[in-house]
Formats: structure tokens, C-alpha cells, sequence
């Protein structure tokens, strides 16, 4: 991700960011009252977040309804300490408040944004989110009615005896605001989609096509974005022996320009073919920089996962399609298992790579998938190894991470070992405490008032989406609450609930990114709804990052005084770019949020 905003200059193209509208930003006095703006469940926990900007002591809030009659208080604020740009936080709890309605928090002689209690205050938010995958489909877009990249993709690089030859794997998502293409990233997008609808289908629609065009077709959105992926994976695992990795790479960062007159030049002249690497084993990179790859796994084993659940989900709908799907997971299971270690993003003439670290997560969920569909207990015991092997995703409880170094940043595989039937109550006690340890790693760290323990390393909304998913499956599979408070308070933080008062998905919410880094959005002046935002990150990791020069006022200047800073600025690639696979990644905990009690909770 991350096309270079200094290129903006270089390549001499005027900048003009789409009109800004809707609210200003909350909270332009000393104290900011944060809420979800999305909403509260009425048999949730409520809690609003106070950013002191000067120390101050508050010591009670009010709760008043559209008439401004006092419903709940005067009650007592919770003092959390500093975070951050905020001198003083303070925890508003109100979850006493449980009658539907619209109300406002007081509290310092500030009002909150509306506060909206409702039982379905999540209601189409999975949905929604889906917007941005089609927005991002490469091969026939949707939003461009037109061809991306149909002819070009792609020429195998870096292979040892085929390099130069054209292998046709045109489709997919773009991966961010560039056009790179990446499998890991595909793939885990992909489950994600299918795992949110067999768990969740009640979450999802049917209003668009299979190409993305509006109309219904009989198959539910999520289904038929999920295909789209799993279409675009299968190209990408042609041959048995051959596992492609990579579309694109970051020489795609030459130009600001739309897709369809992508102008990236990779040695087949401007606008030309673009490269596509397989999983060598071994370091990677065309020039001067390389990754630092070991081995096939990582990618197989997520590959394997995406292909199996599939096969599975898609079944009744396409046994043909299915099967397909059910042959191509065995066999890049089997190649993952005979090639150990971490296939890692190619880097070309930028130093950034998407480091990933772990594979064993990936071959466990891998092996739970394929045993889910064959039943062959050969799967089961391999998912249970590899589980061992890394309990705990390692980043949680860490104060920082190299780029994607733990990815996913939640392990699925241990709630799919749970979930399977006939899995021996040991096994599923075992993958519980895993998932607790983690969970209890990050909440030792959420100190302050907004309850937020993870590293703000680059894609951080990405970690509190993966946190709370992790949350959510733990607290189904034990019915042990006690990490609820931080469950809710990293949903709250993704809509409101921080020190920008921002919702981190567009278009959801009072105050949303409006000027994300994308070329489409600013160019087309179109909103990129559903997209999730990377999110605040470590002031010293935006100071070092290449290339970032804001190109507005700062909004949030108040805001940006800390250790983590947060920029609605189209030059900011760190904190402001829309990413496709933490958007796919936060569909899951939205559609179990989406209806309270769906009767498929443990269908499928
Ligand atoms: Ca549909
Ligand atoms: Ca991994």
C-alpha cells in the first residue's frame, strides 16, 4: 500500500481534494466527549471517553434525552489517566441507559454528539463495508464500468525457469489507495467474507450482481465478493508446483492516476504488462531491496483456507465450483506442509514489504478448514500442532511489530479447531486459553480511558478490528465475559470512540475520513464508503515513514500532540489509507454485531 504522496509533485499533478462536508470535528473546546457513532445496543456496554486536553478534574456526568431532560445522572466519571494528546481521560459508563432512543452525553459543560441506543444500530454495517471491495475489484470494476488491468497481469518474474512468460491472473482487489495485488491479503480477505456469512448470513444483502453492477441476483453480496477472490486465488495457484504470491509492485507508486490509466511502467512500457511473483522460498526483490522469505507456507496455508471454507460455503450454490475448490486445497496444503517457512510481499524500489514473520497460523488454519470439509483426522492432528506452535499471536502484549510481521493479526484457526465437531473437549479448552492469554496480553496494556492495548504500528485499526474479532470468538467459546469491557471498547474506539473523535470506516458515522489517501476518491471526488482507514500510529513511525507531506490544515492539530498521531489529509498514507483487507478483516465482528441473536449463529 502506500502510494507515495511527494510523487504527487514529482510527477507534477495539481492536488485538489474533494470538498469537505458534513460536521466539523467534535470538540474544538479543552474537553472532548467521544462516543460511538454508530450507536449502543440497549443490553450492550456504554461507555463514552473523555479527552481532557488541559488536566482537569471532572468528577460527574449527565445522560439527556432530544428534549434535554436528564435520563441518567448526575453519575460518577472514572478518571483514567493520560493517553496520548489528552491530559486527563475519563470513562462516562451508561449503560444503565437501556430505553431506544437519541440522547447526548454532558459532562464539563460539553455535549457529546448524539448518542443512539437501538437494537439495531449495526444494522447493514457488514453490508456496507462491501461497498469498498467492489470499489477496489481489479479486472471489471464496477464504479468505472470499464476493464482494470484486464490485458496486462501478468508476466511471471523471479521464477527460475519461466520467467517472462504471461500467466493470465487478471481479477481480484486492488490492495489499498496502489494497485498492487497480494495473495496473502486476498486470501485472508476472502475468508473473512465466508466465515462472516456462515456465520452471520442474516448480516448481508442481495442488491448487486456478480460483476458488482446494482441488481440482485439470488446470492447474497458477501457471496459473490467472496467468489470474487476466491476466482482471482485460483489464478494464482495455476499449477500444482506453482503458487503466485504478488501482482504489481511498488514501482505501481510512480503515478497518481486512476486505475484504468494506470501509467506504472514495469520495463513493458507505460501502462504495460505487470509482473506477478510466485513463492520461491527464497529472498525476493528484482533491485536492491529483499525480502526475507524462507519458505511457501504462509501463503499456502492461507490459500488452503480460503479454498476449503469455500468449497464448503459455496457448495449447494456450485458443486462443480466446489470441488474445484476442494482439489485446490489439498494440493496447496500439501505444498505449504512440504515447504516450511514465510513467503513474504516483494519489494522493487521502495524498502517497504509486507514482513510477515508466522506461517505455522496459517497451515493450522489451513488443516482446520480441510478438515472441516473431508473429515480426515490427519488434518485435525496437524491443526492442533501447528496451534501449538504459536498460541498466541505474537504481537499482542508487544509495544511494536515490523510491518505485517504477525498477519493475520488474529489467528481464526483456533475458533475453527473449537468449533469443528468432534473435537475432544481438551482440544477446545486448549484453543480458549490460547486465544485468553492474548486477549489478556493486550488488555494489560489498556490503561487509559479509552481501553485500547495494542502497538500503533502502521494499520493499527487493523489490530483493534482482529482484537475484538478474537474477543468475540472467545467469549462464544467460553461464555466467559471478562474481556468484554475491551471487546466493546475497541468497536467503540473504530467509530468514535478516540481522541479524534473520528469513525475510522467512511461513510459510517457523524465524522468520517472525507479526504483519505486514494487517487480515486480525490479525483472522481467520489466517497469510498466502507472502506477502514490504517488509523493512528506511532508519532515517531509517521516521522520516519518516506514521502508523507500533508497537504491541508490539520483539523486535528489539538489532537495530534502525542505518541500516536491521526491525519484526514489525502498526503497521509500512514494513518488515512483505506485498506482492503482490514476492511474485509472488520466484516466478521460487524455481522455478528449486525443482529443480536441470529438462529445461524453455529450453522454451516
Ligand atoms: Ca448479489
Ligand atoms: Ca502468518
Amino acid at each position: 500500500m502506500a502510494r507515495v504522496a511527494w510523487l504527487l509533485w514529482a510527477a507534477g499533478v495539481s492536488c485538489h481534494p474533494p470538498a469537505r462536508g458534513g460536521l466539523a470535528p467534535p470538540g474544538t473546546s479543552d474537553v472532548a466527549i467521544r462516543v460511538n457513532q454508530l450507536g449502543y445496543r440497549p443490553d450492550a456496554p456504554k461507555v463514552a471517553a473523555v479527552c481532557a486536553l488541559q488536566a482537569q478534574v471532572i468528577t460527574t456526568f449527565r445522560v439527556v434525552d432530544e428534549r434535554d431532560r436528564t435520563v441518567l445522572g448526575p453519575s460518577a466519571a472514572q478518571a483514567a489517566g493520560p493517553f496520548g494528546p489528552c491530559a486527563a481521560t475519563y470513562r462516562l459508563d451508561f449503560s444503565m441507559v437501556r430505553q431506544t432512543g437519541v440522547y447526548r452525553i454532558v459532562a464539563a459543560g460539553v455535549t457529546s454528539l448524539p448518542v443512539w441506543i437501538a437494537d439495531d444500530v449495526y444494522r447493514g454495517a457488514a453490508d456496507s463495508l462491501l461497498a469498498y471491495l467492489r470499489e477496489q475489484r481489479s479486472g471489471y470494476n464496477p464504479v468505472f464500468r470499464d476493464s482494470v488491468h484486464q490485458h496486462t497481469d501478468g508476466v511471471l518474474v523471479d521464477h527460475a525457469t519461466r520467467s517472462g512468460e504471461f500467466i493470465p491472473v487478471s481479477g481480484g482487489w486492488a490492495d489499498a489507495s496502489d494497485y498492487l495485488q497480494y495473495g496473502a491479503t486476498t486470501a485472508h480477505a476472502t475468508t473473512m467474507l465466508l466465515l462472516a456469512y456462515r456465520d452471520h448470513p442474516d448480516a448481508f444483502s442481495d442488491r448487486f450482481q456478480a460483476n458488482g453492477l446494482p441488481g440482485a441476483n439470488g446470492i447474497p453480496d458477501v457471496l459473490d465478493e467472496a467468489r470474487w477472490g476466491l476466482e482471482w486465488l485460483l489464478k494464482m495457484y495455476p499449477e500444482d508446483d506453482l503458487l503466485l504470491n504478488q501482482l504489481g509492485d511498488d514501482r505501481d507508486h510512480t503515478f497518481w492516476d486512476l486505475p484504468v490509466n494506470d501509467s506504472a511502467d514495469y520495463g513493458w512500457g507505460r501502462g504495460g504488462r505487470r509482473p506477478v511473483y510466485p513463492c520461491t522460498g527464497k529472498p525476493q526483490g528484482l533491485f536492491e531491496n529483499k525480502n526475507r522469505s524462507t519458505g511457501l507456507a504462509s501463503t499456502a496455508g492461507k490459500y488452503a483456507a480460503a479454498f476449503a471454507l469455500g468449497a464448503r460455503v459455496l457448495h449447494e450454490r456450485d458443486s462443480t465450483f466446489a470441488r474445484r475448490l476442494a482439489q485446490r486445497a489439498r494440493a496447496v496444503y500439501a505444498l505449504g506442509a512440504a515447504h516450511p517457512g514465510v513467503c513474504q510481499t516483494a519489494p522493487a524500489r521502495s524498502p517497504y514489504f509486507y514482513e510477515e514473520d508466522d506461517w505455522t497460523d496459517d497451515m493450522e488454519l489451513g488443516a482446520a478448514e480441510l478438515f472441516a470439509l473431508t473429515n480426515e483426522p490427519t488434518y485435525f492432528h496437524a491443526a492442533l500442532q501447528y496451534a501449538a506452535l504459536e498460541p498466541v499471536s505474537p504481537w499482542m502484549g508487544q509495544d511494536t511489530a515490523r510491518h505485517y510481521q504477525w498477519y493475520p493479526w488474529h489467528n481464526n484457526g483456533h475458533y475453527e479447531i473449537w468449533r469443528t465437531g468432534g473435537a475432544p473437549d481438551s482440544a477446545r479448552r486448549l484453543v480458549a486459553e490460547y486465544y485468553r492469554r492474548g486477549l489478556e496480553a493486550v488488555a494489560r496494556r489498556a490503561k487509559s480511558g479509552f481501553r485500547i492495548g495494542i502497538p500503533f504500528i502502521w494499520c493499527s485499526n487493523n489490530l483493534v478490528a482482529s482484537f475484538a474479532t478474537q474477543a468475540h470468538f472467545y467469549r462464544r467459546m467460553t461464555g466467559d465475559s471478562s474481556y468484554l469491557a475491551y471487546e466493546t471498547a475497541a468497536l467503540d474506539w473504530l467509530f468514535g470512540v478516540n481522541p479524534w473523535g473520528v469513525s475510522m470506516v467512511i461513510g459510517m458515522g457523524a465524522n468520517y475520513p472525507k479526504t483519505p489517501h486514494s487517487v480515486v476518491a480525490q479525483q472522481l471526488h467520489l466517497q469510498l464508503t466502507g472502506g477502514l482507514v490504517d488509523g493512528p500510529v506511532y508519532r515517531s513511525i509517521f516521522e520516519h515513514l518516506r514521502g508523507i507531506r500533508l497537504l491541508e490544515a490539520d483539523e486535528y492539530a489539538p489532537f495530534n500532540t502525542g505518541f500516536i498521531v491521526y491525519h484526514d489529509d489525502v498526503g497521509d498514507y500512514s494513518t488515512n489509507e483505506p485498506i482492503m483487507d482490514g476492511t474485509a478483516n472488520l466484516a466478521y465482528v460487524l455481522a455478528a454485531l449486525d443482529v443480536a441473536s441470529s438462529p445461524h449463529q453455529r450453522g454451516g
